[in-house]
C-alpha cells in the first residue's frame, strides 16, 4: 500500500495570481434586448451575471405562474448568498505547477478473508467522512468527504475494495458527514436533501454490480448521519455484494437523489475490483499493485483556499438557483492528486482506468505515440485486446489497459486529452485541461514476464431472435423561452411517474436508445449488461423531435422513417459487454440487454424483483440529478 504525501496539514502556501472570476458553465452576454445568449466559450462571469439578473425585470415564462418565479429568486438569492462571497477568490489553475506530486495507490482493503487457504466472506464497515485533502503541493488542503475505514485513512477517492469472484463481501456503509453540505445545492431539483434532514443525505451504489435491489443503493435509500434520517425506500444498513459475477473493474460511488453530482464533486469515489484468479490467472496480463493500479480521474475547479468550486447560480437562476447543465474544472484530478507524476520501469503496466467526472469525457492519446493495450470495457473483458491510439471515455465508463512502455521511444511520456467539452461539440480543450499526466520512463529495459494474449474472455451473444421485447428509450433535453437548459429527461417523463420499464428476470431486451438532443449521454443501466449493435443517424430530426416532443410514442412518429442515415460502425474495444454506452446526438443506437450473469448464462441469486427496484439514467451526474433517470423494476 503506498499512501505517500496523501496528507497534508495546508503548509506550503503560496500566494496565486487572480483572474476574472469565471464558472464552469456557458458564457452569457445580455443583450440590450434583454435577452442571453449562449457565446460558445463556457465560463461565465458571476457578477456580471447576477448584477444583470437583478436588471431583469421578470423572466418570461411560459406556464409557470408569478409566485413560483418570485420564490425561486427567493430562495436562490438565499442561495447566492451564501456562496458568491467566495468566488473572488476562484483559483487559475496556471498557478499550479504540473507533474510534480507523485500519482498515489489509493488504500486496498479485501473484500475476502483467508482461512486454511480458502477465501470466505468478509464484512466490512466503510465511513464517509468530512476531513481535508491536499489535491496539489501547492494548494492549500480541500475541505472534501471521502471514504475510508476511518477518518485518518479515509482518502479521496476512496481505498480500493479488491474482492474475490464467488466469495461474497458485505459493507455497513455509515455516513459520518455533518449536518451541512460543503457544497451549494438546489433544492428546485427532485432532491433527497432537506433541512428536517438534519445532514447530508447518502447512499452508495456500486456500479457495475449484479447485486439485489435492497443493495444497489436507490436514489431514494439515502440515509443521514448515523442513520437518523432515513429516505423512502431505504431498507438495510448492510449491503451484500456477491460478487458472482464474470471478474473485472467496478466502482462505488454515492447516489443520493438530486445530490449526485454534489456527492461525488466531494469526493464520494472509489474503486472495485472483482478478481478471479482460476480464469484470470492463465492471461497473465501484469499483476500485483506495482503494475496493475487503478486510476480515477476527475476534473475540479479551486479556489485559492484550496476549497472546491462549484458554480453557485445556475445558468437558469430564476428556475434553478444552482442547477447547471454540465461541470466542468480546468484541473485534471488523477488519484487524487491534480496532474500527477508516475515513474515507470521499462515494462509493462496495466492501469484501469475510472472516468469519475460529473460531465467532461476524456480522448485519451500519448504524447509520445505510446499505445494503449485495450483488454477489458467497464466491467467485463473484451474477447481479444484492442490496440488503440486514443482512448474515448465518457463519464464513468471504465477502460482497463495494458500500456508497454518498453516501447516507449522517450524517457517521458504525458497522457492527454483532445475531447471537447460538452462532447461532442463544445469547446475544444486548451493547454490546462489537455494534460492529464506524466510517465518518466527509467532508461534501462526491465525483465518483464508478463505478456498479453490473443484471446481473453469470450462471453457469447444472445439470440436476438430470442429477446422478450423491445423497447424505445428517448433522450430529451429541454429550455427556457431564453433558450437555456432547464432540465432533461427519458422518455417525456419525470423520475417519480409510474415505472415504465418492467423487464422479466432472466430474458434478453432490444433497447433503442433515440437521443434527441445535442450532446452525447453516457447511459447506465443498473443489473442489467448490454452489446452495441448497431448506430444509425436520425434524417429530418427536428422534424422526429417535434413529433417526439408531442407523442413521445417512436413507433406513432414513425421512427423507421427517420432513422435511415449513416450508421456509425461499434469500435472494435466497445463490442462486448458494456454496462454505460455514449448515445450519439441525432442517433438511434441499438443494443440488446440481458438480465441474467453473461459469463454463465445461469439466473441471478438473489430477488431481482424486490423493491425498491433498480434505475437507468444518463451518467452525466448533473443530467441524472434534473432528472434523466428512470426506475427499473423486474418481474418474474
Ligand atoms: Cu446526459
Amino acid at each position: 500500500m503506498n499512501t505517500r504525501g496523501l496528507e497534508d496539514d495546508g503548509k506550503n502556501l503560496h500566494t496565486f495570481s487572480r483572474r476574472p472570476q469565471v464558472c464552469n458553465a456557458y458564457t452569457y452576454h445580455f443583450e440590450t434586448t434583454g435577452k442571453f445568449i449562449i457565446r460558445g466559450t463556457r465560463s461565465l462571469n458571476i457578477h456580471t451575471l447576477l448584477s444583470e439578473i437583478s436588471k431583469m425585470k421578470m423572466v418570461k415564462m411560459a406556464g409557470r405562474n408569478e409566485m413560483l418565479v418570485v420564490l425561486v429568486i427567493v430562495i436562490s438569492s438565499a442561495f447566492v448568498g451564501t456562496w458568491a462571497a467566495k468566488e473572488e477568490s476562484l483559483l487559475s489553475p496556471s498557478a499550479l505547477e504540473m507533474f510534480v506530486d507523485e500519482v498515489p495507490d489509493m488504500p486496498r482493503i479485501c473484500g475476502f478473508d483467508v482461512v486454511k487457504g480458502v477465501s470466505v466472506p468478509k464484512s466490512l464497515k466503510i465511513g464517509m467522512f468530512s476531513k481535508k485533502w491536499k489535491f496539489h503541493r501547492d494548494l492549500p488542503a480541500t475541505p472534501v468527504f471521502a471514504y475510508g475505514e476511518s477518518k485518518s485513512t479515509a482518502t479521496v477517492p476512496g481505498p480500493t475494495i479488491e474482492t474475490r469472484h464467488g466469495v461474497d463481501t458485505y459493507v455497513t456503509w455509515q455516513n459520518h458527514l455533518p449536518s451541512k453540505h460543503i457544497l451549494p445545492w438546489d433544492p428546485t431539483i427532485p432532491t433527497a436533501m432537506s433541512p428536517s434532514n438534519k445532514g447530508v443525505p447518502t447512499v452508495v451504489h456500486l456500479h457495475g454490480g449484479i447485486d439485489e435491489p435492497e443493495s444497489d443503493g436507490h436514489a431514494y435509500s439515502w440515509f443521514t448521519s448515523g442513520f437518523k434520517a432515513r429516505g423512502p425506500a431505504w431498507t438495510t444498513k448492510k449491503y451484500h455484494y456477491h460478487n458472482s459475477q464474470q471478474p473485472g473493474n467496478l466502482w462505488y460511488h454515492d447516489h443520493a437523489m438530486g445530490l449526485t453530482r454534489v456527492n461525488l464533486l466531494a469526493g464520494l469515489i472509489g474503486s472495485y475490483i472483482i478478481r478471479d484468479p482460476k480464469v484470470e490467472a492463465p492471461l497473465n496480463l501484469p499483476q500485483g499493485s506495482e503494475y496493475d493500479r487503478p486510476l480515477i480521474i476527475f476534473d475540479r475547479s479551486f479556489r485559492t483556499d484550496g476549497s472546491l468550486y462549484m458554480n453557485p447560480v445556475g445558468n437558469n437562476p430564476t428556475i434553478h438557483p444552482q442547477w447547471q447543465p454540465e461541470y466542468f474544472g480546468d484541473a485534471i484530478v488523477v488519484n487524487g492528486k491534480a496532474w500527477p507524476h508516475m515513474t515507470v520501469k521499462r515494462r509493462k503496466y496495466r492501469f484501469r482506468i475510472i472516468n469519475a467526472g460529473n460531465a467532461r469525457f476524456y480522448r485519451f492519446f500519448f504524447t509520445n505515440g505510446l499505445k494503449f493495450i485495450h483488454v477489458a470495457s467497464d466491467s467485463v473483458y473484451n474477447e481479444r485486446p484492442v490496440v488503440l491510439t486514443k482512448l474515448l471515455l465518457a463519464p464513468s465508463e471504465i477502460a482497463d489497459v495494458v500500456v508497454d512502455f518498453s516501447k516507449s521511444p522517450t524517457d517521458s511520456a504525458i497522457l492527454s486529452n483532445d475531447a471537447a467539452y460538452p462532447y461532442p461539440s463544445g469547446d475544444p480543450v486548451n493547454k490546462i485541461n489537455s494534460k492529464v499526466m506524466k510517465f518518466s520512463i527509467k532508461p534501462h529495459q526491465e525483465n518483464d514476464t508478463s505478456t498479453i494474449p490473443n484471446r481473453l474472455m469470450n462471453y457469447p451473444m444472445p439470440k436476438l431472435s430470442s429477446a422478450s421485447r423491445t423497447r424505445y428509450i428517448a433522450m430529451y433535453e429541454f429550455a427556457s423561452p431564453i433558450d437555456e437548459p432547464t432540465h432533461l429527461n427519458l422518455n417525456n417523463k419525470s423520475f417519480e411517474e409510474p415505472t415504465t420499464e418492467k423487464p422479466k428476470v432472466g430474458t434478453s431486451e432490444i433497447w433503442y436508445v433515440i437521443n434527441l438532443t445535442e450532446d452525447n449521454h453516457p447511459l447506465h443501466i443498473h443489473l442489467g449488461l448490454f452489446r452495441v449493435l448497431e448506430q444509425t443517424e436520425l434524417l429530418n430530426v427536428e422534424e422526429f423531435r417535434d413529433c417526439m416532443t408531442k407523442e413521445n410514442d417512436a413507433v406513432k412518429c414513425q421512427i423507421n422513417k427517420y432513422a435511415r442515415g449513416k450508421k456509425l460502425p461499434v469500435v472494435a474495444h466497445e463490442k462486448g459487454w458494456k454496462n454505460v454506452y455514449k448515445m450519439t446526438p441525432g442517433f438511434v443506437t441499438k443494443i440488446v440487454v440481458k438480465f441474467s450473469y453473461v459469463h454463465s448464462n445461469e439466473s441471478y441469486p438473489f430477488d431481482a424483483t424486490a423493491e425498491p427496484g433498480y434505475v437507468y439514467h444518463c451518467h452525466i451526474l448533473d443530467h441524472e440529478d434534473n432528472v434523466m433517470m428512470r426506475p427499473l423494476k423486474f418481474v418474474n
